[in-house]
């Protein structure tokens, strides 16, 4: 039976760069995800009787979240659900399984990189039937539907098993629980040299894979250890826990720092890797190196040709603005095109769709392809074996001959994390007046070319997305850029990218913050970092 429950709107019911983030007491409240969810099936039209795929990182209230999803599905009229056993689905593997299985989208329950538990973060996302984010047009539709909300429907039923494999029913609507690892184990074997990577470790080859007790420990035991013959053991903190295990799943220098300081060490395995919450994105370390988001994009680009599912060569490359120059130089060598979109994946899924680009990434340890319309921790992990495999290098040997061909772009990303919103609103805002200014002023000893707001249109759909962050370029290809976080729950959390390129192959031995220190400082005194939010330093620098 169908009940029509009245509620009010709740403010603040918008998508950020990925979706709904709150804490989880703000999701708890009273109709919360009920409000939100029945916004996203009004934005919607023609899913009667489709398949709508549903799937969490496993973090604190995903059960409980789910079990609203299901019930107010059936009672919207979906046909089917296919849902990961336990409510578990890597965000990739929803991708996967959404387009494999011709959905008509998809629900994804996670916070992603942001900390779990009763005291963590939570969030919703919808995705379309490519299998990617939902577009801006489809999530201000959603949010505007948030804001006049009166009524939710939702099934009367009893709690669906989500632990046995198999099929269900609530109402008239199938519910199909699926293994949330088949189906992205079987791609991934169509794209990538399984054979080759089995040698690989057969020959002695070691690796550690911290799966940060998130979402991919399933996936990584079953593909790394169980079918690449990894040793055991290889994978670490695999069982996914409701509150990460108390830790930031996020696969950075800073929240890996245990892995980071192995790969350091005199006992370091030859690769070492890690993902975050639900599974999209990831870190690839090497004996002794640290291999930057935006070189692993270039180098991935550079040798995906060596790859089974890429042997054809790729298309185009696209990356997030803030993301560094590294791969462009990689396109123009290929003749391809690079595409420079704003923060967030659900800006990459009109250039895949249109076959325009075949490599994504970002700088925030994001890497995919169009095999999903997700960013992808597992795959970009997959293609590093897999060109480690072909080449028989390591990954220092092969980071180093990428710089010696294309120049090194020394990268860095300053966060301030939970500092007053009004502060670095204000920040931005002056920064945006000086645009115009900028250009010719020199801040010690450095001379300004150019400065911008980003703003970013789609040449497949004509849209335009504007106020994408604050580009300061400098006449020796140095670039400044400021944006404000769209994924935190406390607070506001200003980003500051700094990268500055180095063609001489003898200078690409120095210790990144060193070689960046001057436009670090130029940075820090350009919009007043200290005088508007009191920060002499980072919180956190990847
Ligand atoms: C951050 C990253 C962005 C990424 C987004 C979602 O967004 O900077 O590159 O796409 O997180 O990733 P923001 O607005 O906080 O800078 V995930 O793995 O949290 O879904
Ligand atoms: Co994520």
């Amino acid at each position: 039976m169908i009940r029509v429950v009245a509620t009010t709107p709740f403010d603040g019911q918008k998508p950020g760069t990925s979706g709904l983030r709150k804490k989880v007491a703000v999701f708890q409240q009273p109709h919360y995800v009920e409000n939100f969810v029945q916004s996203i099936f009004d934005s919607l039209e023609g899913f009667e009787g489709e398949t709508l795929v549903i799937g969490g990182d496993g973090r604190f209230y995903n059960r409980e979240a789910i079990q609203i999803v299901l019930k107010m599905a059936a009672a919207a009229g979906f046909g089917r659900v296919m849902i990961g056993k336990g409510g578990i689905l890597s965000t990739p593997a929803a991708s996967c399984v959404i387009r494999k299985h011709e959905a008509f989208g998809g629900i994804i329950l996670s916070a992603s990189h942001n900390p779990g538990g009763v005291h963590g973060d939570f969030g919703i996302k919808y995705n379309v039937g490519n299998g990617g984010p939902a577009p801006e047009h489809v999530t201000d539709a959603i949010f505007e539907r948030t804001t006049s909300i009166r009524e939710y429907r939702i099934f009367d039923a009893p709690d669906i098993d989500l632990d046995t494999l198999g099929i269900t029913r609530v109402g008239d609507m199938v519910v199909d629980v699926v293994d949330p690892v088949d189906d992205y184990a079987e791609l991934m074997g169509t794209l990538f040299d399984f054979d080759a990577i089995r040698d690989l470790f057969a020959s002695g080859f070691t690796m550690r894979f911290d799966a940060m007790s998130a979402v991919t420990g399933p996936y990584a035991h079953a593909i790394l250890e169980d079918t690449l013959g990894a040793a055991h053991g290889t994978v670490v903190n695999g069982e996914p826990l409701p509150d990460f295990g108390g830790h930031h799943p996020d696969p950075n220098l800073v929240h890996a720092k245990e892995l980071a300081d192995l790969l350091m060490s005199d006992h370091a395995p030859d690769l070492g890797a890690a993902s975050d919450g639900d599974g999209d994105r990831n870190m690839i370390i090497g004996r002794g190196r640290f291999v930057t988001p935006s070189d692993s994009l270039a180098i991935i680009a550079a040798n995906a040709h060596l790859t089974p599912g890429y042997k054809a060569g790729i298309k185009g490359i696209a990356r997030s603005m803030p993301t560094s120059g590294s791969a462009d130089r990689v396109a123009a060598k290929l003749g391809v095109a690079c595409y420079e979109t704003p923060t967030g994946w659900k800006f990459f899924g009109n250039l895949l769709d249109a076959g325009l680009a075949t490599v994504c990434g970002e700088e925030s340890f994001g890497t995919g392809s169009n095999h999903v319309r997700e960013k992808d921790g597992l795959w970009a992990v997959l293609m590093w074996l897999n060109i480690i495999a072909v080449r028989r290098q390591g990954v220092d040997e092969i980071v180093r001959a990428h710089w010696a061909e294309y120049g090194r772009n020394y990268y860095t990303r300053h966060d301030y994390e939970e500092v007053d919103s009004a502060a670095v609103d204000g920040l931005m805002e002056t920064l945006r007046g000086q645009l115009e200014s900028l250009p010719g002023t020199v801040v010690k000893g450095l001379t300004i070319a150019r400065a911008d707001d980003f703003a970013y249109h789609d040449p497949v759909d004509g849209s335009v997305t504007t106020k994408q962050g604050v580009r300061v370029f400098f006449t020796d290809q140095s670039r400044i850029v400021y944006r404000l976080s769209g994924t935190g729950t406390a607070g506001a959390t200003l980003r500051v990218y700094i990268e500055r390129f180095e063609p001489d192959p003898a200078r690409h031995d120095q210790e990144t913050q060193a070689a960046l220190a001057d436009l670090i400082s130029v940075a820090r005194v350009l919009p007043d970092i200290e005088g508007r939010t009191g920060r002499t330093e980072p919180s956190v620098i990847t």
